[in-house]
């Protein structure tokens, strides 16, 4: 018997326990919006170690990783049968990306990934690579899940081997293990990626969140968050879509933008979490915010605070893609509480945690962008002018220019 190879497997079946069987502590907020996690709730050395050696000695005897995993991202989300379900995007070391289902009991840590990855049945026209599926519980019975589909632009010159067109993949399953796959999406927009489908239907059609662009990258003179609806979800057809919330000059969202999951109800609005993404000398910058909409008129923003809701922070902020926040997948539990799935840096899974209460508040109060530097500095003066009528004596002594403690 190879006593090293036995040794070796041991120890890699001994970290994937430790790995999975890690609390994952929750940090203290510092905005009141939100807390972060002490790890990642999800990550490349959590994809089971059987994916990916050959464990018979005698075809593998150097125990050789026969496929490497590089990233776990860009997880969709829902509560399925009591567990927290992420169904993540993970991408091998050749860069293909495919679909595996993770779940946990509580929806912080314990994350421990299904037997097999998904297997996803193709159109007639196989898929290159997929990712950032949105899983959706519609009122239809169904459980959707809204991916990008990508493929090679057939029209671009032989020279041109990183041409790519991206679509909407849609595909719906009873019990997250058969997945049934439909026709793709079809828009007016020459490509499409983060697309949402709303969980009700809206005058009896089915109504999806889009983002038209004119490139692969490029949002072009298209971009912002698109809003259609389709008659047939099998064959789904998208006659108009109108953008809801647009590209805006010197914001967070001015390259361009993408909804996250699908919004939450709440009693006041629809709840929704939305990519943002600037250029920057250092390169493209993905924050997350978020804004609300009407509960009867889905098109109609009802309030949006300034600025980002995360962007990455300390080892977030580096990966396979640096300074990238993106998320879409969270789960809206019983009790009020929201957890937020988001990847850094397209590489690692992390969870934040905050509540319907805290992001209603933060949605429907927070200062909206006034676009000019001279409406923020009005926005911290009227605060502090109404700081000056709340008399804790911290404050005051910070007004009167001698803070102590
Ligand atoms: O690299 C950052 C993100 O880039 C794309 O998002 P968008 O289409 O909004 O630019 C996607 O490839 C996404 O997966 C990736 O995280």
């Amino acid at each position: 018997m190879n006593t090293n190879f036995e040794q070796r497997i041991a120890q890699l079946a001994h970290d994937q326990e430790v790995l999975i069987n890690t609390p994952n502590i929750k940090l203290e907020t510092a905005n009141g919006i939100f807390n972060r996690y002490q790890h990642p709730a999800l990550t490349a050395a959590h994809v089971p170690f059987h994916w990916k050696y050959d464990l018979n000695p005698r075809s593998n005897p150097y125990l050789i990783e026969r496929f490497g995993i590089n990233a776990v991202l860009n997880a969709g989300a829902m509560k399925w049968q009591g567990k927290y379900i992420l169904m993540a995007r993970v991408e091998g070391n050749d860069r293909k990306s495919f679909f595996a289902i993770a779940e946990s009991p509580n929806g912080i840590d314990h994350f421990r990934f299904w037997d097999y990855p998904v297997v996803m049945p193709e159109t007639e026209e196989p898929d290159t690579n997929v990712y950032d599926i949105r899983l959706v519980e519609h009122e239809d019975g169904w459980i959707y899940g809204l991916f990008c589909t990508e493929r090679r632009d057939q029209s671009a010159p032989a020279g041109d081997q990183s041409a790519a067109v991206a679509q909407c993949g849609i595909t719906r399953s009873k019990d997250l293990v058969k997945w049934e796959r439909l026709a793709d999406l079809k828009t007016p927009s020459p490509q499409q990626r983060n697309v949402v489908l709303h969980p009700e239907f809206v005058n009896g059609k089915y109504a999806f969140y889009t983002r038209p662009q004119d490139g692969f990258v490029e949002a072009g003179n298209g971009g912002g968050i698109g809003f259609g609806l389709a008659t047939n979800i099998e064959k789904a057809i998208i006659e108009e879509e109108i953008v809801i919330d647009r590209k805006i000059y010197h914001t967070v969202y001015e390259a361009k933008n993408g909804l996250g999951p699908a919004p939450i109800k709440t009693s006041q609005g629809w709840l929704h979490l939305a990519h943002g993404v600037r250029n920057t000398a250092a390169g493209l910058r993905y924050v997350l915010y978020m804004f609300m909409t009407d509960l009867n008129d889905l098109t109609k923003v009802t309030h949006k605070p300034a600025g980002y809701f995360l962007a990455p922070e300390g080892d977030e902020r580096v990966g396979d893609v640096s300074n990238v926040a993106f998320s879409n997948g969270w789960i809206a539990d019983e009790d009020g509480t929201v957890y937020i799935y988001y990847a850094s840096s397209d590489t690692r899974m992390h969870v934040a945690t905050s509540t319907i209460q805290q992001l209603t508040d933060y949605v429907m109060n927070n200062p909206a962008d006034g676009l000019r530097s001279a409406t923020s500095v009005q926005t911290i003066v009227d605060i502090i002018e109404a700081n000056k009528s709340f008399h804790h004596t911290q404050t005051k002594a910070n007004l009167n220019g001698k803070a102590t403690l």
